[in-house]
């Protein structure tokens, strides 16, 4: 079999994924309709072609704009399904999902709307595609300490519904230390904690991270690299890392796929992951990620199947659910 058809047929776990960031333009363009929303595009086409980014904020400023359109329980509905029954093209068997209710909520949007709309979504997919899936709610790290207590406040009677916390938005000027209370009440309430960090900014925050935000993975992680006291910690812990190599291309955070930090990674021993961040946006889901590497970094099947094996590790599945599906 071709390596296309052995990606996809590797049994994979998303961990990096923003359903806001796998809105395809083709269903922008739909909701936008349906919402009567302007979004300052004509075409498709016009719209895809603005997806060429500098940097980080270059992309998030497009981001926000995008989700704009999204404003029913339907549509979070809509969004959600669509990335479940591409993501089952792809071989993906469970998916953690963030989302960023603030950029909602800041539009008039309720809380309730948004979940209500993903879970129905992600109830969907399980029925049709058998993916099973969790939910994590992301903070804004370029917005205050108090939004994201008050988001965190409005999202307690549904803690229940949700598997943890994350942080992500414009990294630098933002260190993790800024939400230390935030990631210390969601602790408390029995979350998970994630946090992007090392994707543009310095190792300290990914020590910030570990240290200050008690988090139980790392999203990129990639600039850890550059310290190798940090490089022991991470390798001693296990600690996964949700890295995302489309996005680092894209957002300039690596020149050349063949510079990517991700086999590194695995010849350090480091528990990495390969993830899809912001499909509609990056230019490919999770299978595109892995033929990416694949090609740029020379990884053999013992590497992608590792890899694989490594996002069940890495899950938020409890021990038997990881055995069964490994
Ligand atoms: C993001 Cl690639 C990335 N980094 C930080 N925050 C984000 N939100 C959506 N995509
Ligand atoms: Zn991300």
């Amino acid at each position: 079999i071709c390596d296309d058809d052995f990606i996809r047929g590797l049994p994979k776990a998303e961990l990096h994924l923003h359903l806001e960031g796998s809105l395809e333009p083709d269903l922008l363009f739909q909701l936008a309709a349906r919402n009567g929303v302007e979004i300052g595009y004509d075409t498709v086409e016009s719209l895809r072609a603005a997806y060429s980014f500098e940097s980080l904020q270059d992309f998030l400023d497009l981001y926000y704009q995008g989700m704009s359109v999204l404003l029913t329980q339907e549509d979070f509905h809509d969004l959600t399904l669509a990335y479940m029954t591409r993501a089952a093209e792809d071989g993906v068997r469970h998916v953690e999902v963030f989302f960023d209710p603030q950029a909602h909520l800041d539009r008039g949007v309720a809380l309730k709307t948004v979940l209500d709309g993903i879970e129905s979504g992600l109830a969907e997919g399980k029925r049709a595609f058998g993916i099973s899936s969790g939910l994590i709610l992301c903070f804004l790290r370029h917005l205050d300490e108090a939004s994201a207590l008050a988001v965190l406040e409005q999202a307690a009677p549904y803690s229940h519904r949700l598997l943890g916390v994350g942080l992500d938005s414009s990294e630098n000027g933002h260190p993790p230390s800024k939400f230390s209370r935030v990631f210390a009440r969601a602790g408390a309430m029995g979350l998970k904690r994630v946090a992007h960090a090392g994707e543009e900014g310095p190792p300290d925050y990914v020590w910030q991270a570990l240290d200050q935000l008690g988090i139980d993975r790392i999203d990129h992680g990639n600039r850890a690299l550059e310290d190798p006291l940090l490089v022991e910690r991470l390798r001693r812990d296990q600690m996964a890392l949700t890295v995302c190599p489309l996005s680092n291309l894209k957002l300039k955070v690596v020149r050349d796929m063949a510079e990517h930090p991700l086999r590194r990674m695995l010849d350090l021993d480091l528990q990495a992951t390969v993830n899809s961040d912001d499909p509609a946006y990056f230019g490919g889901y999770v299978a595109d990620n892995y033929r990416a590497v694949q090609q740029a970094l020379g990884l053999s099947r013992e590497h992608l199947a590792k890899l694989a094996r490594n996002s069940f590790t890495a899950s938020f599945l409890d021990r038997a659910e990881k055995a069964s599906a490994i």
